[in-house]
């Protein structure tokens, strides 16, 4: 196939940075789409000016191409009913999300599922191939587009193919269990750069190879081309870690209006000496049930008075038509209603819970006005939650409460890290640091200035520029 296209930095993902949806009068309106991935990728577009390649989140259509206010180039891809149901909720959300997070739910494997999965890869790629200009530079995002580089790369040899993987890689061990293994490896191979977001992660993927026999070279590295995995064609796939970031400059500064709204809004929730903060899209990686479990321990015991002590969290609705996203979601909403009734007031529930998105400007408020944020996945690629929170800390205030198993835990050290499968081990967390806070201020305004420089210094220009860097040394070496 030649190319036609006139796109020289090309980012194809399975969800557009917005969606098409219909309001309550009937009117389209394009509205921001959930997640990390769009988050850490919208800013990398527009310094790029980019052409962004995805789904409009609406069945059976795809609108013209359009380019954004910020020039970005969107070029929609149209998926049909059963696509969504057995590419998207099914083989995406249902097999690979479960299995990449270590199993907490069980995987389906279901091998209709599977050929939609293949299908729906190269509907992505046709499409790619046709706006991709000669020699351009395409990059995959995530789990539900591993097939396509090694589509891309029988189709459209001219391009450089980098992916990065936005969640967890297991260890070959549960990765062996897919029954399509072979073909998923074959796919990601067929980049010249695959990323992820650690070295641990890294290492998953290079153990697997040298187990199915490929021949591998170097050991992972971060934001550098460790090692290189040699495929049975005898093409060179750089292998590294990049742990991703967020745009810290968009959570902007505070300036004595926003201090007067946030005091506002301490004063709404009956101007409690701690607020503990969740903000996630409804997940059950999240740990969201866990901490509410572990807070309402803490008050059972005591250890927390409920007059001193709010829980706000904030749930993005997601995957709602998935049976463990509404299992999940009944199980938060009954927990709230629970504490609630137990240790409320009419006047003062001890957990404000919306299930919703909020705007951006809206978040950094929440984010700023929280004590502590509550960040508590069972297992997540990196976790943006946690380092948006730190960005609005610029001055020193706040604390973070970190699961282990957050990817972020690697470069978060001075956060206040949990087991969350250990109810004693959240509980702990949260009330040291709560105790920890009115004790000794002056060592948790260290910690706090100590984490926002980490964040400063390792912003997502650092993580999109490490990339595309590798990227490029990649494309030199095979020229
Ligand atoms: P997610 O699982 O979506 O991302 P995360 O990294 O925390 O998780 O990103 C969530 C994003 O959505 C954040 O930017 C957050 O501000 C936003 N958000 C959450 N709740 C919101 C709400 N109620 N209203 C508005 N916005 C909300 C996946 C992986 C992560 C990885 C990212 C990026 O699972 O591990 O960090 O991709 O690679």
């Amino acid at each position: 196939m030649t190319a036609s296209g006139s796109n020289s930095f090309v980012v194809v993902a399975n969800r557009l940075p917005v969606d098409l949806t219909t309001t309550t009068d009937g009117q389209r309106e394009w509205v921001p789409s959930p997640g990390g991935l769009v988050a850490a990728l919208s800013p990398v577009l527009e310094s790029h000016q980019g052409c962004w390649v995805g789904w409009p989140g609406i069945i059976d259509e795809a609108p013209e191409a359009f380019r954004t206010d910020k020039g970005v180039l969107l070029h929609p891809v149209k998926l049909g009913a059963t696509d969504f149901q057995e590419f998207y909720e099914g083989f995406s959300n249902a097999t690979l999300w479960p299995l990449y997070h270590d199993l907490i739910v069980t995987p389906v494997y279901n091998r209709d599922w599977w050929d939609t999965y293949r299908e729906v890869n190269l509907k992505f790629a046709a499409e790619v191939a046709e706006v991709a200009a000669e020699g351009a530079t395409v990059w995959v995002q995530d789990y539900q587009l591993q097939l396509l580089p090694g589509i891309l790369r029988q189709m459209r040899p001219d391009l450089t193919i980098g992916f990065f993987l936005h969640i967890p890689f297991p260890n070959a061990d549960l990765f062996r269990q897919l029954p399509w293994r072979d073909e998923t490896v074959r796919g990601l191979l067929g980049a010249d750069l695959i990323g992820f977001h650690l070295e641990s992660n890294a290492t998953n993927f290079l153990d697997l190879a040298r187990s199915m026999g490929l021949e591998v070279e170097g050991n992972a590295a971060t934001r550098e081309i460790g090692a290189k995995i040699t495929t049975n064609d005898g093409r060179e796939v750089g292998v590294g870690a990049f742990p991703i970031s967020i745009d810290v400059a968009s959570m902007g500064t505070f300036d004595d209006t926003d201090a007067e709204k946030i005091a506002q809004m301490r004063g709404e929730l009956g101007d409690p000496s701690t607020i503990i903060l969740g903000i996630d899209r409804l997940d059950y990686t999240k740990g969201i049930l866990q901490r509410l479990l572990a807070f309402e321990e803490l008050l059972e015991t005591g250890a927390v008075e409920p007059a001193d002590v709010t829980f706000v969290q904030v749930a993005t609705p997601s995957r709602e038509r998935i049976e463990q996203y509404r299992v999940a979601r009944s199980k938060v909403e009954e927990a709230v209603g629970r504490i609630n009734g137990r240790f409320g007031t009419i006047a003062h529930p001890v957990v404000h819970y919306l299930h919703r998105s909020l705007p951006k400007d809206e978040l950094r408020y929440y984010f700023r006005m929280a004590d502590i944020m509550a960040v508590t996945p069972f297992k997540d690629g990196m976790n943006l939650v946690a380092k948006e929170y730190v960005a609005c800390h610029d001055d020193g205030t706040g604390a973070l409460v970190l699961s282990e198993f957050a990817g972020a835990a690697a470069e978060l050290t001075q956060a206040s890290l949990c087991n969350p499968f250990d109810m004693e081990s959240v509980k702990r967390s949260l009330l040291n640091t709560i105790q920890s806070l009115q004790s000794s201020p002056e060592m948790m305004t260290e910690r706090m200035h100590q984490l926002h420089q980490q964040v400063t210094e390792h912003d997502v220009n650092l993580w999109a520029d490490a990339f595309l860097h590798c990227l490029e040394e990649s494309r030199a070496h095979h020229a």
